[in-house]
């Protein structure tokens, strides 16, 4: 099983290599903060994720307000704690492998997974060729078969519900395959999330389930500090006995590790953990409130571009490079997706029921209710 993703060999401009981020400095061979470390080449692979993760964002916020896309949601804010995410996750399909809720803020998870950029650009833009929802979903709403990656929903904390389900038949099957579900601060106050901590929690069948809510202090408008008295989400483990841990997400280096320690926890012990990591929101909800930057949060890119240069780990003319190549790896991707087709009107009629035994009730009855005769033809 690989310990990590990340999968483009070749040469980066500046000469790095993408998977083994050059030293530039012969002596660094970790960036450190505090007793936590992370290697350079780590570092470097964290940081090349998060760049091409805020490129694609930038890219897309720019794309809701131009037209072509007509509505924007992401991460810029969360990539640290998403690359770390995504770089760790055993990916593959079946019990085995990791199961995936995500939310729908989730892009540098993707990315570090192995997902091309051109396939998020397909469904913000409503291309046909959208592998994820064939162009009739929001942006980020992913779903991949292959790797375990359950349809995201735009109904908040559903996934929260449902993961309980995937991470039952890991149970039953055995190894280390964990599932993981994701999910905002302020749905935490669903039930659906009160749901995953009781089921996942039944005495002689606690299920590995790796819990992340990342907490940008808001839902849509709302500040967390007028709905919720002080106190950390994790609180909320405590009547159930699961362990947990708070985490500055915007940290890559701590990040990594509240990751990992939660993930060799869920696929050892075979129980749940919550994780809650601090995260900024560094355009508003979405494009239906403007998408403006906020300056007042803090920006782990910039963070962490900067203590890369300063532990000399890289060099600034080595990050402009990177910055580069996926502001142009992004471009070149929006190019092709917009020169693919859209959905057609027939279109709206497919690919939205899955014919099973149980269809064998109600013949050619896809609403489940008899008497109504729904054709998916
Ligand atoms: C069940 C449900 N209720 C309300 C909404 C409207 N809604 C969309 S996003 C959102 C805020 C979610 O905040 P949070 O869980 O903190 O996630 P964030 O967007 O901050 O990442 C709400 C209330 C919804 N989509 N689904
Ligand atoms: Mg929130």
């Amino acid at each position: 099983m690989p310990e990590l993703n990340d999968e483009e060999p070749g040469e980066l401009p500046g000469g790095l290599s993408r998977r083994r981020g050059r030293m530039l400095s012969p002596g660094v061979a970790v960036v450190r903060n505090g007793r936590e470390a992370l290697s350079v080449e780590l570092a470097l692979t964290i940081f090349r994720q998060m760049v091409r993760t805020r490129a694609l964002e930038e890219r897309g916020i720019k794309m809701s307000k131009s037209g072509e896309a007509y509505f924007w949601v992401g991460g810029p804010g969360e990539e640290a704690t998403n690359v770390c995410l995504g770089l760790q996750i055993h990916k593959g399909q079946g019990p085995a492998f990791d199961y995936l809720h995500l939310h729908y803020r989730n892009a540098g998870a993707m990315l570090a997974m192995g997902m091309p950029v051109i396939d998020h650009v397909r469904q913000l833009a409503m291309r046909a060729t959208d592998p994820h929802s064939r162009g009739r979903n929001f942006v980020g709403h992913y779903c991949v078969p292959t790797w375990n990656v359950l349809p995201v929903t735009s109904v908040i904390e559903v996934q929260f519900a449902m993961a309980p389900g995937t991470a039952l038949v890991q149970k039953r099957h055995g190894g280390e395959g964990i599932t993981v579900v994701v999910g905002g601060e302020a749905g935490t106050a669903e039930g659906d999330f009160e749901t995953c901590l009781n089921w996942s929690t039944r005495p002689g069948t606690e299920l590995p389930v790796l819990m992340i809510v990342t907490n940008n202090h808001f839902g849509i408008s709302t500040d967390l500090r007028t709905v919720r008295v002080n106190r950390p989400i994790v609180d909320r483990a405590a009547p159930y006995g699961v362990r947990s841990e708070t985490v500055d997400g915007n940290d890559p280096i701590a990040a990594w590790h509240a990751i990992d320690r939660a993930m060799r926890y869920c696929r050892r012990e075979r129980k749940p953990f919550l994780l809650e990591t601090m995260v900024s929101r560094l355009h508003g909800h979405s494009s239906s409130s403007g998408a403006q930057r906020v300056w007042d949060e803090a920006d782990p890119l910039a963070l962490f571009e900067q203590k890369l240069i300063d532990d000399g780990a890289i060099d600034v003319a080595a990050v402009r490079a990177m910055k580069d190549e996926a502001r142009a790896e992004v471009d070149a991707a929006v190019v092709e997706a917009m020169a693919e087709s859209q959905p057609t009107p027939e279109d709206v009629n497919r690919f939205t029921y899955a014919r099973s035994p149980v269809d064998a009730v109600y013949p050619d009855d896809f609403t489940g209710l008899p008497g109504k005769v729904q054709s998916s033809k």
